[in-house]
């Protein structure tokens, strides 16, 4: 919603067939009813990390040019960020207390609504599960995190975000984790989205070729893949330590680069950029690390902030109509940091 004028648009005063719909029906998820003078910025709050909407009437003068059809349907940019607990932004008491300021994200925070208290599952698949189809992930083959080497991955039948979204006519891409199923016909590329780039698994993974004891013959260890629908998804490179610490960077860069590209064409877009450092092994990109002096952790908020302000700096170049930040999960102190 607007938290400004308490317009209809987000959790609350949810218009008909808003995005975020627990149906499974395709038939409710019509975004045509979306207004094209609002932009909403989802960050939750405790378990998740916060939402919010930019100010109804806000001006949008790219959009302006842009075909009728394409005003009707909202650009969708979603953040969501792993293992990004409740206190770690400044907007929530954490920022520079936990060694970086978070400047972008708490300027986004201040511009729309925040939530304080939403629950959550308790763990990274299921709570991907849940985002991408409004429903129980118990129900989707995804209640939990699958350990590796065994069958895993959200089932066909669900209907996802992306698939529901390319049904409007909009294209899809994710660009980061997925963790929704490792093999062919469980990827991203399998599941709705026109194109994705990252990793099918969990960013800890990136610690396993380096480990004592560790076999490829036992476990494969993981790669950073590639895909697009209708085609195999290819593998593309080891994904180890050193990729770990670029992988964000990339998300970034392509996540804009997909932006651009259907703003081009004059195609509305789902753009689903599902950042990863704060997870473990958090190790920053080279070119934050050591900046703030505070460690690992807080080179990692200062680039997540960055990286996040790279993307908000894209939305307001092309006129994007709505997106999420989605912090994922609990406070990292209170829980098992491998986890997910
Ligand atoms: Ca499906």
């Amino acid at each position: 919603m607007d938290a400004a004028s308490g317009t209809t648009g987000g959790l609350n005063g949810r218009p008909k067939g808003e995005v975020m719909t627990g149906e499974r029906d395709k038939s409710t998820i019509n975004i045509a009813d979306r207004t094209v003078d609002r932009r909403s910025i989802l960050l939750s709050g405790t378990a998740l990390a916060a939402a919010s909407a930019l100010g109804a009437g806000a001006p949008m003068q790219s959009v302006q040019a842009q075909t009728p059809s394409m005003q009707a349907k909202p650009n969708i940019l979603f953040i969501l960020v792993d293992n990004l607990g409740y206190g770690e932004l400044g907007v929530y008491g954490g920022g520079a207390t936990r060694g970086a300021p978070t400047p972008r994200i708490d300027k986004l925070a201040s511009e729309g609504l925040r939530l304080t208290n939403m629950n959550m599952e308790a763990q990274c698949t299921p709570s991907r599960s849940a985002i991408l189809t409004g429903r129980y992930a118990i129900r989707s083959g995804t209640h939990s995190v699958p350990f590796g080497g065994v069958a895993d991955g959200l089932t066909q039948w669900e209907v996802t975000m992306a698939e529901a979204l390319s049904a409007a006519g909009y294209a899809t891409a994710l660009y980061g984790k997925w963790h929704l199923g490792s093999h062919d016909g469980r990827l991203p590329n399998d599941q709705g989205f026109d194109e994705w780039y990252g990793i099918p698994r969990a960013t800890d993974e990136a610690m396993w070729p380096g480990s004592t004891g560790y076999s490829s013959n036992i476990m494969p260890p993981e790669q950073l893949m590639e895909g697009r629908k209708g085609e195999k998804s290819r593998e593309v490179k080891l994904y180890d330590l050193e990729q770990r610490r670029l992988i964000d960077a990339e998300i970034t860069r392509r996540s804009i680069a997909f932006m651009e590209r259907q703003s081009q064409a004059k195609k509305p877009f789902f753009a689903y950029a599902t950042l990863t450092q704060a997870h473990l092994p958090t190790l920053p990109n080279p070119a934050f690390a050591g900046k703030t002096g505070n460690g690992d952790w807080a080179d990692m908020l200062a680039e997540m902030d960055h990286n996040v302000g790279e993307m908000l700096d894209a939305i307001d170049r092309l006129g994007i109509r709505d997106a999420v930040f989605h912090g994922r999960r609990h406070p990292r102190s209170l829980h098992d940091p491998l986890a997910g």
